[in-house]
């Protein structure tokens, strides 16, 4: 892959009206983004670990809370987490994030210099596919990074609706700032808290059909909703920082695995100078 790519070599670039809604809503949609078939490839992938015929480390796996509370009894996972560093057969998951029908229009936000933070695959299998309270994402990296404006596409698998549990934003609101997030009571989810003085009545569902992508600022506040049909709701979700960050805290450099590659230069802070590729699965990460 090329490292520096010029403006005219890039084909899927943000048109004006998309850059419009990115300033004003902090998202945009692009529909018949990727194929079924091409869809279908990261599926049986995300299928194959999930029924062990890919070796895959579990703690990259979430399990569906009402499975893991003997609620229900189903296929009990509801995400994967950064399959593109592990050693299984999941080239095509790092394939995706690199893709440019993805990157485009993020270097058109963001710049030439590209990280990708976490590659995460979403299912809500019907009925017990579980929702995510209302939050920011760059609550979370900021944790982890200093680092501006993050990107995340959110790229859909299945047709996804009010019904079975679509991504809902309030646009607009990446310009406020980043929120206090606190535990939710009773959260099904664990490890996800709800932004304060976020409310429904601001939001919008973003319904998409198969084969879209929506491109959101990680400010923006957004939620998903429970899967009450009796279809999938699947996604795969890949975040995007400038390569001129910094961790947060500095000694992560020599702790953390840098976040990958995508794209243009490297910058020592974040340890990406190497280029590193998938890592063997260690049970002990
Ligand atoms: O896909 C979903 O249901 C929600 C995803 C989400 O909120 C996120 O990735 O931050």
């Amino acid at each position: 892959m090329k490292a520096n790519i010029t403006s005219e070599e890039r084909k899927f670039r943000l048109t004006s009206e998309e850059r419009c809604s990115w300033e004003e809503n902090g998202y945009f949609v692009r529909l018949n983004v990727f194929t079924k078939e091409e869809n279908d490839i990261l599926a049986q992938i995300a299928d194959d670990i999930v029924d062990g015929k890919i070796p895959f480390p579990d703690y990259h796996i979430f399990e569906n809370a009402l499975v893991r509370d003997g609620k229900a009894e189903a296929q009990g996972i509801y995400a994967m987490h950064n399959i593109q560093y592990v050693s299984c057969n999941c080239q095509e998951f790092l394939d995706r994030t690199r893709d440019p029908r993805l990157t485009d229009p993020v270097v058109d936000i963001l710049g030439p210099d590209l990280l990708g933070l976490n590659n995460l695959y979403i299912w809500k299998p019907p009925k017990i596919g579980l929702g995510f309270p209302w939050h920011q994402d760059k609550w979370y990296f900021n944790y982890q990074y200093k680092t501006g404006t993050t990107v995340a596409t959110w790229s859909a698998i299945d047709d996804a609706d009010e019904e079975n549990g679509c991504l809902y934003v309030i646009p607009g609101s990446h310009k406020y700032g980043v929120r206090e997030h606190k535990e939710l009571e009773g959260s099904q989810q664990g490890e996800f808290k709800q932004a304060e003085g976020a409310r429904d009545e601001d939001g919008v569902a973003v319904e998409v059909p198969a084969g879209a992508v929506i491109w959101f600022n990680s400010q923006v506040l957004h939620k998903s909703t429970d899967n009450h049909s009796s279809r999938f709701r699947r996604a795969n979700i890949a975040h995007y920082m400038r390569a001129d960050g910094e961790w947060t805290r500095p000694e992560a450099v020599n702790e953390k695995r840098p976040p990958m590659w995508i794209s243009g230069k490297t910058f020592p802070a974040m340890g990406n100078e190497v280029q590193h590729e998938v890592i063997p699965i260690i049970e002990s990460d």
